[in-house]
């Protein structure tokens, strides 16, 4: 896997945990076309590398996620831009939403606009306790582009994501937490809590685990049942699933092999 990118740090470790971070700290990680670029290719050889069995999102230093879409960068576009790039980022941000490995959001600190919305593509979202997260975009005279109008109602309610995007606020890590906009608020180190998570679904089968993101990614939509049914009927031919039931019966922990 290539893991040079100018904005993006890469690592993996032996349990198949990748970790990456968007490294522009002096910019608060904001998203500028390079992060954009940076963050198709590195998740495109994600899902193509077998060593990597799960991802965690995170940003670089000690304030900031991500503090939103690049402002300097964004100020100067015209609408067909600007439509086009949104449409980017809905790529780029379903690739991640896509991957069929779990995918888990670390984040410790400032989740912003654009950064705020790259927290809501991840599967699972862990704040630490200083995360401060908002979508502040109508007051630069805008909306959320990059899928916050469509994500977030699903997570916190049709009111209360009307609510967040109308006025702008910033909702610290516990309210977060309280109104599932993140899964959790780490009690200590967010990135060993996610760590630890991530490692907790490894445990269990990669073909249920990628059926299970496939399908919950459905709920809601009119095909989200059949949907369900297909998804858990091809899970009866899966080496896993004569695993993970012989082992019950046999009193012992199962050993999957992800086929
Ligand atoms: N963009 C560019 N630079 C940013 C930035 C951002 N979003 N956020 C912070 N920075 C930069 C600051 O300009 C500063 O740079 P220098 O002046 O040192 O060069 C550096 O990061 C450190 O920031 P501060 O000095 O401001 O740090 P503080 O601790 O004082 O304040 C803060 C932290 C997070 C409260 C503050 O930095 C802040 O308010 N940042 C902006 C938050 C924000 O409004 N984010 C944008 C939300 S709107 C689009 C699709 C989507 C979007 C836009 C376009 N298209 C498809 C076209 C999404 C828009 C958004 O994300």
């Amino acid at each position: 896997m290539n893991t040079s990118y100018q904005t993006l740090l890469l690592e993996i470790d032996d349990a198949g945990i990748c970790v990456l971070t968007i490294n522009r700290p002096d910019k608060l990680n904001a998203l500028n076309d390079q992060v954009f670029k940076d963050l198709d290719k590195a998740v495109s050889s994600i899902e193509e590398d077998d060593e990597v069995k799960g991802l965690i999102i995170t940003g670089s230093g000690d304030k900031a996620f991500v503090a939103g879409a690049d402002i300097k960068e964004f100020s100067e576009f015209k609408k067909d831009q600007a439509t086009k790039l949104s449409q980017r980022g809905h790529r780029v941000f379903q690739k991640i939403e896509d991957l069929g490995k779990p995918v888990i959001a670390a984040v410790n600190g400032y989740a912003l606009g654009g950064g705020c919305e790259l927290a809501l593509a991840c599967h699972l979202r862990i704040a630490s306790a200083t995360a401060i997260m908002g979508l502040p975009e109508v007051s630069l005279g805008l909306i959320p582009g990059y899928g916050a109008t469509q994500r977030l109602p699903k997570l916190v309610g049709e009111a209360k994501a009307l609510e967040l995007v109308m006025t702008g606020r910033f909702a610290k890590a516990d309210e977060a937490a309280q109104i599932g906009l993140v899964n959790k608020v780490a009690e200590e180190d967010v990135l060993q809590e996610s760590k630890a998570m991530l490692k907790s679904i490894l445990k269990q089968a990669p073909i249920a685990i990628k059926n299970a993101i496939l399908a919950i990614r459905e709920s809601g939509s009119s095909s989200g049942y059949e949907t369900e049914a297909n998804l858990f009927g091809d899970l009866f031919n899966t080496a896993d699933f004569k695993e993970g039931t012989t082992a019950f019966l046999e009193k012992r922990k199962p050993d999957f092999s992800g086929k």
